[in-house]
């Protein structure tokens, strides 16, 4: 039977590393994606945030509506939760760094922990934050693969492996496919996620917006036929004629990680993918 989920080994050593390292943390920074902020929410840090505290950093700004990314920040803000939104490529980081330094304890280095789902920019926050490529950055999920402490200027900063919740259901790990955050190839294949994804976004009315680029007629309601159009207008031809779907949910996918769908956001404040009681 195919997984529904994708939970390597790496994952388990990596939370047990975490945990081990919690007494020693001054503040776990969580990076999530802004284009879906509640799924891409930590494990780690729900646990650990009640002793230690918490900032969130939403990244991806840039590929994420502008509008809903000022509405996750006031609703993390009435939460309490102190939260930032960066396009970590070119990323202003002038207030967080004046914020983190006056929590440095006058004898000696803050420490830090990056955590987060796989993918979601932890490595690359962590290399702009001590100005070099210090952790190996990469569009697949899975790139780092255990904790290592890296020196900045009045602080020690760890990376740590992109690790799903134990527990998440198969929908959670379809929606991380979708921000490449799971393995799509081996939680039911590239088909399967992208036609999950089109009838998603048909769902939440962001279909038309999405492909708008693409001027391919959509039918309502039948994601298949769907993504069959996405592969004849870019050229994703089996030997036949026949129209390969796996490569064509693929390169639906690479687009929409790339931007080239637009700026796109799929869970809202008072619509998040889904609710608690659902089950995540
Ligand atoms: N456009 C854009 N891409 C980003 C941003 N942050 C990260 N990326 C890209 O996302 C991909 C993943 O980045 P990483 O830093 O390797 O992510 P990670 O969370 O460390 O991933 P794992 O170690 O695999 O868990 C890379 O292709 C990055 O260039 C951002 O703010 N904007
Ligand atoms: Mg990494």
């Amino acid at each position: 039977m195919a997984r529904t989920v994708w939970y390597p080994g790496h994952m388990a050593k990596g939370l047990k590393q975490l945990r081990a390292l919690s007494e020693k943390i001054d503040i776990v920074i969580e990076i999530r994606d802004a284009r879906a902020p509640e799924v891409t929410a930590s494990a780690f840090s729900s646990g650990i945030a009640k002793f230690k505290p918490l900032w969130v950093i939403l990244s991806k700004k840039d590929l994420a509506d502008d509008k809903a990314t000022k509405d996750w920040l006031s609703h993390y803000k009435k939460k309490g939760i102190n939260a930032w939104a960066f396009n970590l490529r070119r990323p202003s980081f002038g207030g967080f760094l004046r914020a983190l330094s006056k929590l440095r304890p006058s004898y000696r280095e803050l420490r830090l922990v990056v955590v987060g789902v796989p993918n979601v920019g932890k490595s690359l926050f962590l290399n702009q934050l001590v100005g070099k490529k210090a952790s190996p950055v990469g569009g697949v999920p899975g790139i780092t693969r255990g904790v290592s402490w890296y020196k900045g200027k009045g602080f020690m900063v760890a990376d740590s492996p992109g690790i799903v919740d134990p527990k998440a259901g198969a929908a959670v790990h379809r929606c991380l496919a979708w921000l490449a955050g799971s393995r799509s190839d081996v939680i039911g294949g590239y088909h399967n996620i992208a036609l999950d994804f089109l009838a998603y976004l048909e769902e939440r009315n962001l279909l038309k917006v999405a492909l708008a680029s693409w001027d391919i007629e959509i039918t309502e309601g039948e994601p298949e036929k769907v993504l069959e159009s996405i592969g004849k207008r870019l050229g994703c031809l089996a030997p036949g004629g026949s129209v390969d779907m796996e490569r064509a949910g693929k390169l639906l996918l690479d687009s929409f990680s790339a931007g080239k769908l637009g700026k796109i956001t799929l869970e809202l404040p008072e619509q998040p993918f889904c609710s608690p009681e659902e089950g995540k």
